[in-house]
């Protein structure tokens, strides 16, 4: 099935990766029917009291598929999920894949402005949301939301308080333990190998949202080579703690990489130290992963914790640049192996191994995970720099889709006519073949993880009245990495505060990750020669003299 706006691989690149062995045309909800047949007793996914089996995962995602597609909900539909980390957001997750419904993997910290464009973009049929997550009421707004969107949308809901015109998530599901005739019906159901499994986002560099399609042969592909990478198996417990719907816990290797490799996904909705150390000793985790930020606040607390962390084997850190210095400190604080990955939800995955030496560790990103997987780096002019020289990342393979879904001025710029990714990060690549990333030339700001468009930042400042020109800048942080810090100039005799920023933008639904933490106010922006709000120098003038963090 092909879902408008969707960008395929050239066919004859598809057949070299079917015939290579990487698409093996198995939808991800018939993995879901393998993991269970081999496994079916043993625990898969753990949310507090909460214990699923395989057997019981499956049960519950074919009960709730058949509720979807009851509802009218079938292939290539796309229902918008914004779940904290919970067993529901597996089962959910699961559900779609087995009937072909494409989740479009939202944060929990979104809002109206990003499910409103998003939702509106991919013709969204449906939203799931918690009743209410972080005290925030998430079932208003997806009927507020619903409200907005082109197509008429079921408002599905996972909590204890759903209201009479949304649908009870929890109350889709039974089953009496017989699979029997519902699998095989679903069975029928099920999407192609190559047809669209999710959809992710991705920080971009523009107001346009720029939406990630993943088919479940490059998911499942994907999700095979991280598994080894990292060497999960069946002894394998990982502890979720970032959000599940980013690419890099749902499955680099993360929750999916737990349960294909037989072991087990613990979901916990928070990172903080103390609920993190008490789930890794009460169910002897063994792997986890982390961005920088995150990372450094586990390191620093688990001096003064009581907790048994010698389950713990590997950490996987990525997302944002991780200092080598500070990353020799983590591991020795919470006595495990850290493993750097360098990922995007745009596909390429490179991670450290868990043989290497702390040398390549502590200071490289480490390899593609796929041997197909193809890196180029060039200079400004386009053309390949010399081997270890600093230049931006082009990448191509059997897991990096060939552009964004439904916006094809955009895939012009961010893919080469013969489909390489540009990753707008500048890396080198050691000797060794281990990636350095050392920067980046694409205009985002890299806020503990969690990409923001500084184009997108700045068309919402823009639009107030006082605004007369606006730049969006990072602001270096020895926390979160970078915040981000606006420049404007404003209309004669107009003020603005930070205060007035913030308020008109949290007015306009944006999430809070995204809402500027600095304001500078000039009497003009500088410029470039042709004219844009010169980038550089105003964050020359953030950091007195030293460049932004890369
Ligand atoms: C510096 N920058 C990094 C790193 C990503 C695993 C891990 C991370 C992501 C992710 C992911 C970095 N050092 N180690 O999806 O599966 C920056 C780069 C990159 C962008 C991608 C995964 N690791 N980055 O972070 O789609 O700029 O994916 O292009 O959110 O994060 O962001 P995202």
């Amino acid at each position: 099935m092909i879902i408008d706006g969707v960008v395929p691989w050239p066919e004859e690149v598809a057949d070299g990766y079917r015939k290579a062995g990487c698409w093996q045309g198995k939808p991800l909800g018939s993995l879901l029917w393998e993991w269970a047949q081999r496994w079916g007793d043993r625990v898969a996914v753990v949310d507090g009291e909460h214990r699923l089996t395989y057997l019981d995962l499956a049960l519950r995602a074919d009960s709730l598929a058949e509720r979807f597609a009851a509802r009218g909900l079938g292939h290539g539909d796309t229902v918008l999920v914004q779940l904290p980390n919970c067993w529901e957001f597996v089962a959910v997750t699961m559900a779609c894949f087995r009937i072909g419904v494409v989740p479009v993997m939202m944060l929990p910290p979104h809002r109206e402005y990003e499910l409103g464009s998003i939702g509106t973009h991919v013709r969204a049929k449906a939203i799931i949301v918690p009743d209410t997550w972080k005290g925030y009421d998430h079932q208003d707004l997806a009927h507020r939301v619903a409200a907005t969107l082109p197509d008429p949308a079921l408002v599905l809901v996972v909590g204890d308080e759903v209201h009479g015109e949304s649908i009870d998530v929890r109350g889709l599901i039974d089953h009496d333990g017989d699979p029997g005739p519902r699998r095989r019906l679903l069975d029928e159901w099920a999407p192609a190998g190559s047809d669209v499994a999710l959809f992710l986002l991705s920080g971009g560099t523009t107001g346009v949202p720029k939406v990630i399609s993943r088919t479940h042969d490059d998911y499942a592909y994907n999700i095979r080579r991280v598994v080894r990478a990292c060497d999960f198996d069946l002894d394998t417990v990982y502890l979720a703690v970032l959000p599940a719907g980013h690419n890099f816990p749902l499955a680099n290797p993360g929750i999916l990489g737990a349960l294909h490799a037989g072991g087990r996904a613990v979901l916990l909705p928070s990172p903080r130290p103390e609920p993190v150390f008490a789930a890794i000793e009460a169910e002897r985790v063994t792997a986890t992963s982390a961005v920088p930020a995150v990372a450094i606040t586990w390191a620093e607390a688990a001096a003064n914790s009581t907790r048994d962390l010698s389950s713990l084997q590997y950490v996987h850190i990525g997302g944002s640049t991780l200092a080598p210095e500070t990353a020799a400190r983590i591991g020795p604080a919470l006595n495990c192996k850290i493993q750097q990955v360098y990922g995007m939800a745009e596909g390429l995955i490179c991670y450290t191994r868990t043989d290497a030496p702390d040398e390549i560790a502590h200071s490289t990103q480490g390899t593609p995970i796929s041997p197909l997987d193809e890196l180029l780096v060039v200079g400004p002019d386009g053309l390949a720099v010399a081997p270890g020289e600093i230049g931006e990342l082009l990448t191509r393979g059997p897991y990096t889709p060939r552009g964004y879904v439904g916006v094809p001025a955009q895939n012009s710029v961010s893919f080469t006519p013969d489909g390489w990714f540009r990753t707008g990060d500048l890396v080198r690549i050691t000797a060794e073949g281990n990636v350095v990333v050392s920067g980046r030339v694409k205009d985002l700001i890299n806020r503990g993880g969690e990409k923001i468009s500084a184009g997108e930042i700045e068309t919402l400042v823009q639009e107030l009245p006082e605004v007369a020109e606006v730049a969006a800048v990072p602001l270096p942080d020895p926390i979160v990495g970078e915040r981000v810090c606006v420049f404007v100039s404003l209309h004669p005799g107009r003020e603005l505060t930070l205060a007035g920023v913030a308020a008109a933008l949290t007015d306009r639904g944006v999430a809070a990750f995204k809402i500027p933490e600095r304001l500078e106010v000039l009497p003009d922006l500088p410029h470039t020669p042709i004219g844009k709000p010169d980038k550089k120098v105003l964050s020359l003038l953030l950091t007195g003299g030293e460049g932004p963090a890369a």
